[in-house]
């Protein structure tokens, strides 16, 4: 308890001298009130801003979800005989982390084992992996040394639930082998076997838990494992899923009585928060596994949404569907060179900033760093843009990025800033306003609608 009121106390006293919010940071909940997030590791990471996500497994050869189709769409023995057949001879480790790298991600987070139990790595507690295929090749082996090659932060997700493994004790997809409840004490012992592989063996840097919410893991399940995870590296990263505090859209791991370092919104962008870390996690299609000629998001589509990600204070963890034969679909590829493009001209307005002050709006978006504010316009406005002052700031200067200097003035309780013709960039028009005073420290600025 006294341990816990000294941390209240020096939150508070950070909050009240910087003026900064202090982060809300997470660890360890109820169970364990002195282990808190590594806050350097933390704020390392939030500065990356941008992730590849990685859905891949044998159930590619059929092009249905991973882990939810094992049973409803492939039926049980087929989904698992799968691995037989699984054999990408085109993967390149090489070629994957260069593509996450032209896309100007920063950190790579790959599925060890999703829901169908199935392992991407050499483990030493299961023959239901990826060098028991025809492959034989450890795949995140190569990628977790790829990524150190090309200085990718190497993080590894993995689902707590498992709809293969006989000892875990909900069973899905009209799985009918009877169920052992002292099945759990057995399943416990074989995960943390399986983190510590990844953590010390393959050295994950980040743990992305997932399929926390059946009756089979409980509160204090995910407390002990986020404990034991931070046991096997201080630095190490973990999301809210490893417990049971996951409420909804943001949910960060601002409720200190459950374990995790930061919220894990999905398939949306969360709101304006900097004070809970989060990170949200989104498709670049309708599927988090390959589909066969699945609908992918238009290259504005994925800039508005890293724009609006960063512009809400968070990460973006963008997922991408390698296909069956190892490789990524030349398409998939094309769309996240758009994007490394795009980031080579206006990364500064993304990597390492805050978000805000301005909440952001269909077409808007807003992000900060020191004493600038960027402003993304998603929609072109046609000759100038009107929005609420910036209380106790002014406005020293103003230029569109990658363009020329522009003169805003103030028209009653209103920034009007006159924008050129020809926008910079038409998927999202980029405007840097410098300010005499502080942006990171501004509260959150409501726009209008119709400005
Ligand atoms: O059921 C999984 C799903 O397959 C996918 O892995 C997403 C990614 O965050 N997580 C779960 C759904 O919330």
């Amino acid at each position: 308890m006294f341990a816990r009121l000294v941390m209240m106390f020096a939150v508070l006293l950070v909050s009240v001298t910087s003026n900064v919010p202090a982060q809300i940071s997470g660890g360890g909940g109820d169970a364990h009130p002195g282990l808190k997030t590594n806050a350097a590791a933390l704020r390392k990471w939030q500065e990356m801003r941008f992730g590849m996500f990685i859905h891949w497994g044998p159930v590619t050869l059929r092009g249905t979800e991973i882990g939810w189709s094992r049973g409803p769409q492939v039926p049980i023995e087929e989904y698992d005989g799968l691995s037989r057949e699984f054999n990408p001879v085109l993967f390149n480790a090489k070629e994957w982390i260069g593509a996450a790298k032209s896309a100007g991600m920063k950190y790579l987070v790959i599925v060890s084992k999703h829901h169908d139990g199935f392992c991407l790595w050499d483990t030493k507690y299961t023959g239901y992996k990826i060098t028991s295929t025809p492959f034989h090749r450890d795949v995140l082996r190569e990628l977790s040394q790829e990524c150190t090659r090309q200085g990718i932060m190497f993080c590894t997700y993995y689902s707590i639930l498992d709809w293969h493994h006989p000892d875990y004790t909900t069973r899905y997809g009209g799985d009918t082998r009877p169920v052992l409840e002292s099945g759990m004490d057995r399943y416990r012992s074989y995960v943390k076997n399986q983190i510590r592989e990844l953590v010390t063996g393959y050295h994950s840097k980040l743990l992305w838990f997932d399929g926390q919410w059946e009756k089979s893991w409980t509160h204090k399940d995910g407390m002990d494992l986020y404990s034991y995870a931070r046991g096997l590296s201080d630095a190490l990263l973990i999301n809210n899923r490893v417990d049971k505090g996951r409420k909804g859209p943001g949910q960060a791991a601002d409720s200190e009585s459950y374990a995790g370092d930061f919220g894990t919104p999905e398939q949306e962008i969360g709101g304006l928060d900097n004070r809970h870390p989060w990170e949200s996690c989104i498709t670049i299609g309708t599927q988090w596994a390959w589909r066969p000629n699945d609908t992918l998001k238009t290259l504005k589509e994925c800039i508005h949404i890293l724009a609006k990600t960063a512009g809400g204070g968070g990460n973006l963890l963008f997922n991408i569907s390698p296909m069956p034969d190892g490789r990524f679909e030349q398409r998939q590829i094309d769309r996240l060179k758009g994007i490394g493009k795009w980031l080579e001209q206006f990364g500064e307005s993304i990597y390492g900033t805050r978000g805000g002050p301005y909440r952001s709006t269909p077409w808007l978006a807003s992000t900060c760093r020191g004493n600038r504010i960027y402003l993304h316009l998603l929609i072109p406005p046609k000759d100038q843009v009107r929005i609420p002052a910036i209380p106790g700031r002014t406005v020293r200067s103003a230029r569109v990025l990658g363009g020329g200097e522009i003169r805003p003035h103030m028209e009653g309780e209103s920034l009007v800033i006159p924008l050129p013709s020809a926008p910079a960039d038409g998927n999202d028009t980029v405007i840097v306003l410098e300010l005499d005073g502080p942006a990171e420290t501004l509260g959150a600025l409501d726009v209008p609608a119709g400005s």
